[in-house]
């Protein structure tokens, strides 16, 4: 058994954590069935060297007798800032033999905020008339007008560092860069946060960046979040935060000599406009490049350089940057390249993405002007672009006139599958252009796969549109004018989305802005971080506050996130609570936007947030248990029991029929277990005749389709489950993907051959939201799930699930404890399953078959086999529960 993947504060080796108190993880591998960890022992050094000298260790466990490898908070000395700490992990297994160790690394970042020296800089709003990029007379304005700002300081350094870290963030988007070249390879930086509560500084390792004699450290910096156009309130379009970019940097230099150089952003540095005339995260960036200042980031003369301003002396809530960075990290090649004009070409790259296209552009003269646009779908060969609503879009690139220049506008990202390259001078090839794909550089961490093509292609459909819409907040959707935090969006999605990719720090650090945003009545919003929309959130989106922590806590058993929401959960609950004290939620429901873009099935709005209420109740208690609070958890799970009662006595029929009828009706009802037992079988009945009556389609919108499939599956509707998931007439997920989609669109009629498209007021071809079957895709498809108890898949619940048309599905998860893995096929009758089970998990395996006495593990009876635990026969096949290892079961099918 060996400990692997460690984790500090659920990222991999963090530069600059500002945690004092940091947690250790671990996972687990073994040959072995049964292995299971016993103990553990963490060592802690400054020095690598030192983790073997146990006279120089800061901190030492000893040997403590625990399963526990998940979370484990740092309990050394107090961290002091800017120091690397390097801790290792040597773990013993059941049978209490060591059993292998693994070491990592964390830094800390500035943890004081007297440490902050550097003042927020800009451009001097008195000494400047108002700068209004672009400078082409035929370009309307793209952006609010704020031309980006490219700041140098240079200085001298006596001697080549020991080490060098630079501290930076921005009220804008910004790149770092240092004697000549860009620093690291991040993107936005530093994000968006709920920014009068944080802001994120990211820290560079730039120890080989400096020498000694003379460096220049210098950055761009455009408008993005801060004061760029985001949402849709044409009120308000932007600058919701500031009105021009900021950027502030502390660089930290240690020398051989001990002592230490502090460079900060300070009056002494100079300011001045460059090549990128303008930058907007939705109009696009403009870029003229005959404005390029040669040298301006390197050291030496820069005259004409101007003073900046000291904007603001105080740093303000500064924060680390707590999860995975944005970053470019794939880039995909065209796969056609069409001419439609002299100087004008569409590329397609195959698949809807979301980034920005770095174009190369061979022997130029200067002055030669090539746009380029953006859209996720053609008509009649050309761009479909009135779905980006005021999001323009569009690239400029004025050449200076070289044998090659190359055009990546960073402080934009569009959501797109197709682009228009106009005045393109020459032949435009495959070679010359490709898409960077720019999300939160996630751990993508499972995998999912089937017989049937068009499933797999439903399945990666969802892994790009959690891609493209993980940047920097959860986003509805990344190309029109909204790429809003929206909460209903993101709770619906999330369980799908710790499928797919580690969410644990990128949830966690987004779930502060949702409380941050939370109203003085107790309210969570419909968006974080908070614009546009001023109300309190309507159900089932204020109540992403509660389930998000929820969903943490028992994926990845962060109970420290849980601590963090609990009162605002609360306050949460007890807003609802207050307006309504009738228990049935009609009062206060903000925007109250139903079963959003369901297909003629409009859920009464009383029903569907009743539901919610139980739902968020019911977590509150739940999570009350977890945290040791008796007196809430009996309050909560009394006022659960009110609402549910409430909802009966309101809505519920003696037939099991709910109010409304609907199949989301029936969902809430069923998936939130506020029905009484006897009338749960009706209830099914019912949800079964409206999908059968419509020839097996679903009517589901935002809020009822995650229950969809897992309610009839848990119900024993499976075969219904599968007919919707083969279902390719509209409405249904196959549709679209008949239809050509790469990614999972926002309507299920974005695109109907009766009637084209759909309002190209609110029509995106990239909103993850129904791609929430994807949590089913993994749960009973390919059969990873976990007991009701169960944190972090300590105790899973593997139901393998043959049906539909599909002849083999699989799935595997780099789970916060280790690899977890369930997956079958059929051939001539006989029913494969193969699942592993990591270190000190346990799993309940139930296999389908029509003879539970002749399923086999490796040619001896399954309930013989090592590691099997026990075998029991039922209804549907044998259960067997299982010890952790890696098996392969083959029964009748
Ligand atoms: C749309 C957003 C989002 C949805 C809201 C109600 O504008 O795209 O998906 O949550 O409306």
């Amino acid at each position: 058994m060996t400990p692997y993947g460690l984790q500090v504060e659920q990222r991999t080796q963090p530069l600059g954590l500002d945690e004092p108190h940091p947690r250790l993880s671990w996972r687990l591998t073994a040959e072995r069935r049964g292995a299971a960890q016993s103990a553990y022992r963490i060592t802690a050094a400054e020095n690598e060297q030192d983790l073997d000298e146990p006279s120089r260790l800061i901190w030492d466990t000893g040997r403590q007798d625990s399963t526990e490898n998940l979370l484990i908070t740092w309990e050394g000395p107090a961290l002091r800032s800017a120091t690397r700490y390097h801790w290792r992990v040597e773990s013993w297994d059941e049978r209490g033999t060591p059993s292998g160790r693994a070491q990592s690394w964390f830094e800390t970042g500035l943890l004081q905020a007297a440490e902050w020296t550097a003042v927020w800089i800009g451009r001097d709003p008195r000494a400047l008339p108002p700068i209004n990029p672009p400078t082409d007379d035929d370009l309307d304005t793209p952006g609010p007008a704020e031309a980006p700002l490219y700041l140098r300081r240079e200085f001298q350094l006596p001697s080549r560092p020991v080490r060098a870290r630079l501290y930076a963030t921005a009220r804008g988007v910004y790149e770092p860069r240092l004697n000549g070249a860009r620093v690291g390879d991040l993107e936005l930086a530093p994000g968006w946060t709920e920014y009068h509560h944080r802001i994120q500084y990211q820290t560079y390792d730039v120890t080989d960046r400096l020498h000694a004699g003379d460096n220049v450290l210098a950055a761009i910096v455009a408008d993005g979040w801060w004061s760029g156009y985001v949402g849709f309130d044409p009120r308000r379009p932007a600058r919701h935060y500031g009105e021009a970019p900021q950027f502030l940097a502390q660089l930290v230099v240690d020398l051989a000599d001990g002592s230490r150089q502090v460079m900060a952003t300070d009056d002494g540095w100079t300011e001045h406009t460059g090549a990128i005339r303008a930058a907007d995260l939705m109009m696009g960036q403009y870029v003229d490049a005959r404005h390029d200042l040669p040298g301006w980031d390197s050291p030496g003369a820069c005259g004409d350089f101007r003073p900046v301003a000291i904007l603001d002396t105080a740093p303000g809530p500064l924060t680390a940057e707590p999860d995975a960075p944005i970053r470019v990290t794939t880039e995909t090649a065209a796969v056609a390249v069409h001419r439609r004009g002299p100087d004008r070409f569409i590329v397609d790259f195959g698949q809807n993405l979301v980034g920005h296209l770095r174009l190369r552009l061979h022997d130029t003269s200067a002055g030669q002007r090539v746009v380029v646009r953006h859209a996720e779908v053609l008509t009649d060969g050309e761009l479909y672009v009135e779905n980006l609503r005021r999001a323009r879009a569009t690239d400029t690139f004025i050449t200076a006139g070289r044998a090659i220049e190359v055009f990546e506008p960073q402080f934009t990202f569009h959501g797109f599958r197709y682009a228009e390259i106009s005045g393109f001078p020459g032949e435009l090839t495959e070679a010359d252009v490709t898409a960077r794909v720019v999300h939160n550089d996630l751990d993508w961490t499972g995998r999912f796969a089937c017989s049937d093509p068009l499933v797999n292609q439903l399945y990666a459909n969802i892994g790009w549109g959690q891609r493209g819409n993980f940047i920097a907040v959860p986003t509805d959707c990344p190309q029109r004018d909204e790429r809003l935090g929206w909460l209903a969006d993101a709770q619906v999605f999330a369980p799908t989305a710790t499928r797919n990719a580690d969410v644990s720090a990128f949830f966690a650090r987004w779930l502060r802005d949702v409380v941050d945003g939370q109203d003085t009545d107790g309210a969570f919003r419909d968006v974080a971080p908070v614009v546009a929309i001023d109300r309190e959130g309507a159900p089932a989106w204020g109540d992403a506050g509660v389930i998000i922590p929820w969903l943490l806590w028992r994926t990845y058993g962060d109970r420290r996130v849980l601590e963090r929401c609990f009162t605002a959960m609360v306050a949460w609950v007890e807003h609802i609570r207050r307006h309504n004290p009738g228990l049935l939620w009609e009062r206060r429901t903000g925007n109250s936007y139903g079963d959003w873009l369901q297909v003629d099935a409009e859920t009464p709005r009383d029903v569907l947030a009743t539901a919610y209420f139980a739902r968020s109740t019911q977590i509150v208690a739940d999570a009350a248990v977890v945290l040791g609070r008796a007196e809430e958890a009996a309050r909560y799970r009394a006022l659960h029991a009110s609402i549910r009662r409430a909802f009966i006595d309101a809505y519920v029929g003696d037939d099991g029929s709910v109010k409304g009828g609907t199949q989301t009706a029936y969902l809430l009802a069923l998936g939130f277990d506020l029905l009484p037992a006897d009338l749960v079988g009706t209830a099914v009945a019912h949800l079964v005749a409206d999908i059968r009556h419509r020839g097996d389609r679903l009517t589901t919108g935002f809020v009822g389709v995650p229950l969809l499939c897992p309610v009839l599956t848990d119900h024993g509707h499976s075969a219904l489950a599968y007919a919707l998931l083969h279902q390719d007439a509209y409405p249904s997920w196959l549709h679209s993907i008949r239809h050509g989609a790469t990614t999972i669109w926002e309507r299920w009629d974005g695109w109907t051959g009766r009637d084209g498209f759909q309002s190209a007021a609110m029509n995106s071809f990239n909103h993850y939201s129904l791609g929430s079957v994807g949590d089913w895709l993994y749960g009973r498809v390919a059969g990873i799930d976990q007991s009701a108890g169960s944190v972090a898949y300590r105790e899973l619940i593997l139901r393998p699930t043959p049906g539909g048309q599909l002849t083999w599905a699989r799935a595997e998860q780099q789970t916060a404890r280790g690899l977890v893995a369930c997956g079958w096929s059929i051939t001539d009758d006989r029913l494969t399953v193969t699942v592993t089970v990591p270190p000190g998990s346990t799993a309940v395996l139930q296999i389908p078959t029509t003879e539970p006495g002749d399923v086999r593990e490796n040619d001896v009876p399954a309930a013989g086999a090592p590691g099997v635990l026990g075998a029991e026969p039922t209804a549907a096949g044998l259960t067997l529960r299982l010890t952790s290892g890696r098996y392969t079961f083959t029964a009748p099918a």
